[in-house]
């Protein structure tokens, strides 16, 4: 049974979680307007991620006695500047993820929930992924720099990065 303070901690995770998903698909819909359509299709099988992650919160949640809540979601941006800002934005928001994660990490430890520390891990290691994926789309970018040409071979090449071949046909 998760204690209350679990419970809601684990809900406004939730809710990072759903609007991770929707910064996400905007990141999508702006590139996909500007004719990059592989960083789109990253960006929409990537907010397709976050919302699994949601859904693995909310199971989790209501498995455990709680009840986990849909709430409403802050708007994300509709442009993003250059490309770069773009990833910088979704580096940022994947350390801010990574932040509140390990604060639930630290609350279920002081809470003595073990269950909810273990289900916390999978996060945690996905996390480590996400900020290295990140980083590391930012290096190829900066290496570009402002070469159109190369803009077009990094927009198909970031498509061998989507995880989820299902997701990358969207
Ligand atoms: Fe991109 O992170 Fe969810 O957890």
């Amino acid at each position: 049974m998760l204690s209350k303070k679990i419970e809601a901690a684990l809900n406004k995770q939730v809710t990072i979680e759903a609007e991770s998903s929707q910064v996400y698909l905007a990141m999508a819909s702006w590139a996909e307007n500007l004719g990059f359509e592989g960083v789109s299709q990253f960006m929409y099988a990537h907010s397709d991620e976050e919302r699994e992650h949601m859904l693995k919160l909310i199971k989790f949640i209501n498995e455990r006695g709680g009840h986990a809540k849909v709430s409403q979601l802050a708007a994300p941006p509709t442009a993003f500047g250059s490309f770069k800002d773009m990833f910088q934005t979704l580096f940022d928001h994947e350390v801010m993820v990574s932040k509140s994660i390990n604060d639930l990490v630290d609350i279920s430890l002081q809470e003595k929930d073990y269950a909810t520390h273990n289900f916390l891990q999978w996060y945690v290691s996905e996390q480590i992924e996400e900020e290295a994926l990140a980083r590391n789309i930012l290096d190829k970018i900066n290496l570009i720099g402002d070469d159109k040409s190369g803009f077009y071979l990094f927009d198909n090449d970031i498509k061998q990065l989507i995880t989820n071949p299902k997701e990358a046909s969207i």
